[in-house]
């Protein structure tokens, strides 16, 4: 099933990567044949080029809007050679097939969201790119459909190794349908606002991703206008759903997980960057060591190294792992240190979608890319936590100060419950009240040994959570800390916590019936300091 490429169609608007494309290509013996500007570059670098117009014996026509639609072209892309009359009748007709089609789409998302008018924006709708994609993904037998340079690594591989595998064209045909998909979900989203009266709001609705820009930084202090100032990075394959066209805007002197660099793997998912920046957020809440793993942005484990560890990083990302294996499958982790070689023996064995770090020790790198999909990123050098918080509501956002800790010294926390915590217990508090921050609402994290246990989420009530997070941890809840993102409202969310056994209960305090639940520990014999501050996180 290896296809060997002796010939190829290239047509793309984003020119990243097409001259080592192009180059490594004509240097494999591979005949090229192009479109317009891109036959243009290609030439330009001193590369031979056939131009389709020769192709098709048609000028490219209309101000391009038919520049590859021919029979030419598209008998040598849907040409099924597995049936000798395909053959045949290529050969009657005079034309060759292709084994490998490089395309990418008129940049139709960009476009809208320059705010260009709706001329413009109808002009960018691709439409000779889409039928060549699609006709290439169908002849998926046949021929090799790359519509992202992200791959072009991967192909010129293969085509330098003889040719491609099935595997590979299925999988890039899988690909193609689901950008030709999101393509036409952006297209179709634009034209059912009014195309020409709605620009301005088309606009607004695509700059909707952007943070808040440098003029809003002094705490408790909100200006009289909200400028928002992002650029487009990255149009992202889909949102959060493959029918959602999602793209990536970043601020300018932004430090985050929008400004981090990409040093392996697929691209960056949308959900990848919601679920990363979760991860990113709970592991620098530490300062010690810390590994953080989030899936559909809650932890699924975060865990802080023994002050002993041989190899710290490593031994964070364990206990984290060990806290719900099950949930990790699939996850995104953090960590705050860079990612050693023991930390990467461990993760290539769990499947992982992204790790993002301030660092790879170099073999860490080696032994993590061997693993095509998994996604590495590391954070700019002086990368910072947000310290304001921004979220679209209809018609406007609401900005916040970023959550801090200012309740995280102990001596400030009072005791309510039982006697005084002895250190190790202290530490074990400290750590699963800091890391219950990260949980959202309604939080309640167990932990020992500076690691979680056990994570009940995002419940609308706090008794669920506190099942869940019992249930999380088996038997390892008995002898744990809890932590409690909010006040208990009445005895029994804690008494759940109490029948499984916990040493130590750390929440803010609040309730009308503290009264009942500080009665609870204590009946219990079990410690519970109120921390006097609640963390809430949505
Ligand atoms: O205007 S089109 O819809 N009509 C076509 O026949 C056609 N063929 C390729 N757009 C078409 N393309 C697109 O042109 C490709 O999808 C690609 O994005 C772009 C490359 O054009 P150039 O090589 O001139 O930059």
């Amino acid at each position: 099933d290896v296809v060997p490429v002796r010939r190829a169609l290239i047509s793309v608007s984003d020119k990243s990567g097409l001259l080592e494309l192009a180059g490594a290509l004509a240097d494999a013996g591979v005949e090229l044949v192009s479109t317009g500007s891109t036959a243009q570059t290609i030439r330009d670098a001193g590369y031979a080029v056939t131009d389709v117009s020769s192709v098709t014996g048609f000028p490219e026509s209309l101000d391009g809007r038919v520049k590859t639609l021919h029979p030419a072209v598209h008998a040598g892309l849907l040409a099924d050679l597995r049936l000798e009359s395909h053959e045949q009748q290529l050969a009657d007709l005079g034309i060759a097939p292709f084994e490998l089609v490089v395309v990418n789409l008129y940049p139709f998302v960009e476009t809208v969201a320059s705010g260009a008018d709706s001329a413009t924006v109808v002009e960018n709708v691709d439409i000779g790119g889409p039928a060549m994609v699609r006709a290439s993904a169908k002849n998926h037998p046949n021929v090799a459909i790359v519509v992202s340079p992200s791959s072009y690594a991967e192909v010129v591989e293969a085509v330098r190794a003889g040719g491609t595998t099935l595997e590979l064209r299925k999988r890039l045909a899988a690909q193609a349908f689901a950008h030709t998909a999101s393509y036409d979900a952006a297209v179709a989203s634009y034209f059912a606002t009014d195309v020409v009266a709605s620009d301005a709001a088309a606009v607004a609705d695509h700059a909707a991703a952007p943070t808040v820009d440098g003029d809003l930084e002094t705490p408790g202090s909100f200006d009289e206008t909200l400028r928002i100032e992002a650029d487009l990075t990255a149009t992202l394959r889909y949102g959060e759903n493959a029918h959602q066209a999602a793209a990536l805007y970043t601020t300018a002197g932004g430090a985050g997980i929008a400004q981090a660099t990409q040093l392996h793997g697929k691209e960056m998912s949308y959900n990848n960057y919601v679920d990363a920046d979760a991860a990113v957020r709970a592991a620098y809440d530490f300062d010690t060591p810390a590994v953080a793993i989030i899936k559909h942005a809650n932890p699924c484990g975060i865990a802080t190294a023994p002050a002993d560890a041989a190899d710290p990083i490593a031994s964070a990302h364990a206990a984290a792992h060990a806290c719900d294996p099950l949930s990790a499958f699939g996850g995104v982790i953090a960590a705050n240190r860079p990612v050693t070689r023991q930390m990467a023996e461990t993760v290539r064995d769990i499947f992982t979608e992204v790790v993002v770090a301030p660092a790879f020790d170099p073999e860490a790198l080696d032994i993590l890319s061997q693993k095509k999909n998994i996604r590495l990123l590391t954070l700019p050098s002086d990368f910072a936590l947000a310290t304001r918080e921004l979220k679209q509501v209809s018609g406007g956002f609401l900005v916040q100060d970023a959550d801090r800790f200012t309740a995280f010294d102990q001596s400030t926390w009072t005791l309510v419950s039982g006697e005084p915590a002895d250190d190790a217990t202290l530490a074990d508090l400290a750590f699963a009240w800091k890391a219950s921050r990260a949980v959202k609402s309604n939080a309640i994290l167990l932990a020992d040994q500076g690691a979680s246990v056990g994570v009940g989420m995002g419940q609308v009530n706090r008794v669920d959570s506190c099942h869940l997070a019992v249930d999380r941890a088996g038997d390892r809840a008995r002898g744990s800390v809890a932590a409690s993102d909010a006040f208990f409202p009445f005895a029994d969310g804690l008494q759940v916590l109490l029948d499984a056994g916990v040493r130590a209960v750390a929440q803010p305090g609040g309730s009308v019936r503290d009264d009942e639940v500080i009665a609870a520990a204590q009946a219990a014999g079990v410690t519970m300091y109120f921390t006097g501050e609640r963390h809430f996180f949505h």
